[in-house]
């Protein structure tokens, strides 16, 4: 299990407090599909999704980017406990969704990108080491169920 300090909570945390799921979600995942397009195979039911201006003015992938941001407030506020509470949405993209696990690391530098496009000189090389140790966790826990 990954140990935290005290430190490292308050800084996910005020790292977190800044992020406006709404307006954050949407572009990562538009990011993801952008900069990684292999990524489109998981979304065929999204619609049009293979040009720039398709993925940043498609409402699906929005919606998606805000589910997939919900779902990492749950871990922020389960730090110690990440492994249990995505348990069954590992299952889920290893045998339902079949997403190449590999990709959460790609989401995960995503996140971080957008993130210090927001937080810019606030996001300082040691806040962004305990973010990235944060992503790494999440990253971790999102794989467990996979083998
Ligand atoms: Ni992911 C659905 C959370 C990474 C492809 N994903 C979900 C759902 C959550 C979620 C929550 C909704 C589940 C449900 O309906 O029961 N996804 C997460 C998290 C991460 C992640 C927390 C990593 C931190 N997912 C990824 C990645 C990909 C991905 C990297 C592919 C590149 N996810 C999917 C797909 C779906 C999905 C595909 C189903 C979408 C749909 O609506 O059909």
């Amino acid at each position: 299990m990954v140990k935290w300090t005290d430190l490292e909570r308050s800084t996910v945390r005020a790292v977190w407090e800044k992020v406006d799921i709404d307006e954050i979600g949407p572009q990562i995942w538009a990011r993801v599909l952008i900069v990684y397009p292999w990524t489109e195979r998981y979304f065929g039911s999204f619609g049009d999704i293979f040009t720039t201006t398709a993925i940043l003015n498609n409402t699906k992938v929005a919606a998606h980017g805000k589910v997939v941001l919900e779902a990492l407030d749950k871990a922020v506020k389960n730090m110690d406990n990440m492994k249990r509470m995505y348990a069954a949405l590992s299952l889920l993209h290893f045998q339902k969704l079949e997403v190449d696990p590999d990709n959460f690391r790609l989401l995960a530098d995503c996140i971080t990108i957008a993130i210090a496009c927001k937080l810019k000189s606030a996001l300082t090389p040691q806040v962004q080491a305990t973010w990235q140790k944060f992503l790494a966790a999440v990253v971790e826990a999102m794989s467990s169920q996979y083998y």
